[in-house]
């Protein structure tokens, strides 16, 4: 277990299988390190085509489920008030001649196509060593010092790690897809270390240090199909979905140097639904990739399109470009991620 100059303060024991500190005692990024000059430029040689596949969701979906008082819901558009004094900026007379729509907007930020930041997700830990379990986060931030909740006069804020850091970087690198729906149908699998290296290797999938690794489960194809009424008994039948307590999956998430990991569904692994949690957390693979190896995970991606032209053309790699906003402090964003062929 390594402590590193610098470290000291925040931790001094790291949780096992963990990164921190190895990109810096105050690292922020986590595996989005590996996307460097080098491997961008490398990425940019997979474009062959200039073809452009847009790989998010209208994020007016999925659409209001079935689920009462849910905390995510579809943004809420609202005309701002006129600066002329009276009503709001919809179709407003700014001049006899001109007129002028301006909005506001109630944005979930994990609603629909989205980012989790690495504050998104962490757990109770002994981090000083001294017994007492505190709430931590990737690189041993700490809830309630740089992660705060906010009070009645101001909103949470992530001094470290918020989505800020991740859109600073870019996000852009070379995309490998793997697509789930043609190893093993649209329908609701538990995908195992073992299967996932089996669909690799019959579409001929390799992975280098840096990808940002994208898996077509089919989804949101389901999602696009109920047209914004969601039916959750169906979508809790429908695409892949990584199983997280498959340890031998999440080592080789870890060994692949993988620098981010995508799916076009709800949460990348599966989770019980009657919420129970097992010895890794109720989400492990969230525990492992955003609280141990700082890997921001995507979800809800768009990925039909793209999937079905790179079976078309017989590849797996491209350009992917994936800022989330640059928005300080919180904890997950939506993306209009774009894929270069
Ligand atoms: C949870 O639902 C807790 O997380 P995510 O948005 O990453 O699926």
């Amino acid at each position: 277990m390594s402590t590193q100059a610098g470290t000291q303060q925040r931790w001094k024991q790291r949780p096992p299988g963990s990164n921190w500190g190895d990109f810096g005692p105050d690292d922020e990024l986590g595996r989005l390190n590996l996307l460097t000059d080098e491997r961008r430029l490398a990425a940019i040689q997979e474009v062959k085509e200039g073809k452009v596949f847009i790989l998010s969701l209208p994020l007016d979906f999925p659409g209001d489920g079935t689920e009462e008082g849910a905390a995510r819901h579809p943004p809420r558009l609202y005309s701002n008030p006129s600066p002329m004094g009276e009503g709001h900026m919809c179709n407003a007379s700014m001049t006899e001649n001109d007129i002028c729509c301006d909005d506001s907007v109630d944005l979930t930020l994990q609603y629909s196509t989205q980012w989790d930041a690495l504050v998104h997700w962490g757990r109770q830990f002994d981090s000083q060593g001294d017994g007492k379990k505190q709430p931590t986060y990737y690189n041993g931030y700490r809830a309630g010092v740089e992660v705060l909740c906010g009070d009645e006069t101001k909103g949470p804020f992530a001094h470290k790690m918020g989505i800020e850091k991740m859109a600073e970087t870019g996000v852009q690198g070379r995309g490998v897809l793997v697509n789930l729906v043609k190893a093993y149908g649209s329908g609701r699998t538990w995908i195992t270390h073992d299967m996932l290296m089996k669909a690799m290797d019959d579409q001929g999938v390799e992975v280098r240090e840096g990808d940002m690794l994208l898996l077509y489960t089919g989804y949101c194809d389901a999602v696009m199909a109920m047209n914004k009424q969601p039916d959750d008994a169906k979508l809790a039948e429908a695409g892949a979905v990584l199983d997280g307590n498959d340890e031998k999956l999440l080592d080789w998430i870890d060994s692949s140097g993988i620098s981010v990991l995508i799916a076009d569904n709800q949460a990348v692994e599966g989770f019980a639904t009657d919420l129970s949690a097992g010895p890794n957390g109720l989400l492990p693979l969230h525990d492992r990739c955003l609280f141990k190896l700082g890997i921001h995970l995507g979800e809800y991606f768009w990925l039909k399109e793209l999937a079905e032209h790179l079976d078309n053309v017989g590849r797996h790699a491209f350009l992917l470009t994936a800022p989330p906003l640059r928005l300080p402090g919180a904890a997950g964003s939506p993306a209009t991620p774009v894929a270069t062929v």
